[in-house]
């Protein structure tokens, strides 16, 4: 089969021929429908996250059962499924929460999960190695639903955290309209009251912003002009979250500027911007938080508002076997929501 193969750090990838998984007792081989291409990818690729070359790319991933190992119970092959992401021990309390994403044994499993270090869904097929990890998709087209395990599960956690301050007289800044802003925007549309400011360096995905909820749209290429924009609509309360879904310097020294007292600077991006974190340095009351995806329950409550129509990823699909390009093109900033690779 087909597979979008990681050859190590400043390596391209390769569009490899390897053999098709069989699934052995417990496992699960799923069709791939469409695997979402996601920006961390980008800092698999070319700096040192630690995962070992020599695996298929590929975290966000939807598709159909095509095979179920022996005593897999609850699916029947041709069920369309995402695969949750984050691969937990299934045991410790965090797992047992569905919240594998904090699983206390990661460290222990020697990868992170299907596309980060396991092999992953950017190819034909992809080996599950538990039901647990599979959530029904109902009438929902994989193609359209791959990015909802990552793109739409992670700033979904990351905003539950703290949605009881999300009222109506709060706003919100959510840096970066990519991914995971685009679903950040029409999550907070229709999880809370609170206003929506959306900054990006990019037009294009202003629009797109205010196409899907925003209240406001800010360009964030100049940060003393958007500081002093983004204040003139907060006032002197700040901002009660600041979503940075980028992570860059910039974007870390413009949410500094314009979070408030009590307020909640949630960093989902992995662009190796920093804080100096300490008693003064960010107003009275702030917390920081640097969220991880999701639980695989919050997955189930994801596809369901998806299902109900009431958010939608926006995809671009392309040929699996353009993923080198499809990366040039994310990281260039020219993707519009979220890609998708369809094998
Ligand atoms: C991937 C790898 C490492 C950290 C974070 C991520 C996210 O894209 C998963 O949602
Ligand atoms: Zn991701
Ligand atoms: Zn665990």
């Amino acid at each position: 089969m087909k597979a979008v193969r990681f050859n190590g750090v400043g390596k391209p990838v390769s569009i490899d021929d390897i053999p098709k998984p069989t699934p052995g007792p417990g496992q699960v081989l799923v069709r791939i429908g469409g695997a979402g291409v996601c920006h961390s990818d980008l800092h698999v690729m070319e700096e040192e996250l630690g995962f070992q070359a020599g695996f298929t790319l590929g975290h966000e991933n939807a598709g159909w059962i095509a095979e179920l190992g022996e005593g897999v119970q609850g699916f029947r092959e041709g069920d369309p499924v995402a695969v949750y992401g984050p691969w937990g021990c299934g045991h410790c309390h965090a797992c047992q929460l569905s919240m594998e994403n904090y699983c206390e044994n990661a460290d222990s499993l020697g990868a992170a999960g299907g596309g980060l270090g396991f092999d992953g869904g950017m190819a034909d097929y992809m080996l599950v190695p538990a039901a647990r990890l599979l959530v029904p998709l109902g009438t929902l087209d994989p193609r359209v639903a791959a990015p909802l395990s990552d793109a739409a599960l992670t700033p979904y956690h990351a905003i539950k955290r703290v949605l009881p301050l999300l009222t109506g007289d709060t706003t919100v800044v959510v840096l970066g309209i990519g991914g995971l802003g685009h679903m950040a925007v029409q999550l907070l549309r229709v999880l809370s009251t609170a206003r929506i400011i959306a900054g990006d360096v990019d037009d294009a995905k202003l629009a797109h912003a205010r196409q899907r909820g925003a209240d406001h749209t800010i360009n964030t290429r100049d940060i003393e002009a958007a500081t002093t924009a983004i204040r003139d609509i907060v006032g002197p309360r700040g901002a009660v979250l600041v979503l940075d879904c980028v992570g860059i310097q910039p974007t870390f020294d413009l949410g500094a500027r314009v979070l408030g007292r009590d307020s909640r600077w949630t960093i989902v991006g992995l662009g190796g911007g920093h804080h100096d974190f300490r008693f003064g340095s960010t107003p009275y009351g702030c917390e920081m938080c640097t969220p991880y995806w999701g639980g695989r329950a919050e997955l189930m409550e994801v596809i369901a508002m998806a299902r109900d129509g009431r958010i939608k990823a926006e995809t671009t699909e392309f040929p699996l076997e353009q993923a080198a390009q499809v990366y040039e093109k994310l990281k260039a900033g020219k993707i519009v929501g979220r890609a998708v690779l369809i094998p």
